[in-house]
């Protein structure tokens, strides 16, 4: 049976969903797209040559009978309402990050779903999908490196807009690394400090940047993210464990190695594109684990809601400059694994 997608918000990542669905995901199609910009959206449509219905507001997409399956890539803010009708209704929901934009938003969406009785949510933390974080997963999982004791992670990109502020290195940027480095350890958020070194010369005014962000598990693992937006030179993610008996490090990322001019040089990815296999491998785990079990895969509205959770004491770690607790729920026998 193929599952039926209707998109909310046609924007850059709305229209890579949009095209991974129709071309590179099995067992889906997109049937409606819902999008503010509706002549935009349809002279998109038409060039692409796809017979998709285009709607002005996620109300009529999600009431479309024909839709089974929501993808929600309109702007964060937009994020929760979009959810909570769409759980009403019984649809199933690929939702972007952020889940919602807060963690008392979040908390809705979970109640919502619980209410409804079965999972309908999966987050697109497209990075535990990723093949070299899946690799050193099951590294860290095989005990290979003994217990890790520190993790050690880069997050940059080569330029941000005017509009990013010092709270979307977290909100946006950090929020990825807040999802997988848990995961990748196995262990929960305690704490969470940040601090500002010394500052580039190539950013706007008001954006601190670089910036640290260091966690410490439940277990004590100190987890340090660096995460520097303009960079200049690339979109480069690193991620290296440390255990009681080894190191493990990310796969670099790669590209066709070129010998030329007296030089031997790889690519560096320009933007998140770094992690396009990574969305399509999502995908089709959300649309096979739907058919299979009628639910679909994780990262859960749990995971977005820890997400949330743990992003709001970083951003209040910037302001206090303190060591901010991060405190949660025990996970409900609902959202268990
Ligand atoms: C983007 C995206 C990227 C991240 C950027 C962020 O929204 O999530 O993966 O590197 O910093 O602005």
């Amino acid at each position: 049976m193929t599952l039926n997608f209707g998109v909310v918000g046609a924007g850059g990542i709305g229209k890579t969903h949009i095209e991974r669905l129709m071309q590179r995901v099995s067992g889906a199609t997109v049937t409606a797209v819902a999008d503010i910009n509706v002549e935009g959206t349809k002279s998109y449509l038409q060039e692409k040559n796809w017979a998709i219905k285009v709607y002005e507001t996620d109300t009529e997409l999600i009431n479309d009978p024909e839709v089974d399956a929501i993808v929600v890539s309109s702007w964060g803010p937009a994020h929760a309402g979009t959810i909570l009708q769409a759980i009403e209704a019984g649809k199933y929901i690929f939702s972007e990050k952020p889940l919602a934009t807060t963690a008392e938003d979040c908390q809705r969406i979970v109640d919502a779903e619980m209410k409804h009785g079965k999972r309908l949510v999966q987050v697109g933390f497209m990075r535990r999908f990723d093949e070299g974080y899946v690799q050193l997963k099951e590294a860290v999982d095989s005990g290979l490196i003994g217990e890790p004791l520190l993790v050690n992670a880069q997050h940059f990109n080569p330029t941000v807009p005017d509009s990013y502020t010092t709270d979307m290195a977290i909100t946006d940027t950090v929020i990825h690394e807040i999802d997988v480095l848990h995961w990748l350890v196995n262990d929960d958020y305690e704490s969470v400090e940040v601090s500002f070194p010394r500052q580039t010369r190539n950013k706007f005014g008001h954006l601190a940047d670089p910036q640290i962000v260091r966690f410490e598990t439940k277990n004590k693992i100190a987890l340090e993210v660096q995460v520097f937006v303009n960079t200049q030179y690339g979109y480069d993610i690193q991620c290296q464990v440390v255990g009681e008996n080894g190191v493990l490090d990310l796969p670099e990322f790669s590209t066709v190695r070129l010998r030329k001019d007296f030089k031997v040089s790889t690519g560096i990815s320009e933007g998140w594109n770094r992690f396009t296999r990574a969305y399509d491998t999502e995908f089709q785990a959300f649309v096979d684990t739907i058919q299979e079990k009628g639910q679909p895969a994780f990262p859960s509205a749990w995971d977005g809601y820890v997400a949330a959770v743990t992003a709001d004491a970083c951003v209040k770690a910037q302001t206090s400059k303190q060591r901010e607790l991060i405190v949660m729920p025990e996970k409900p026998a609902f959202y268990q694994e």
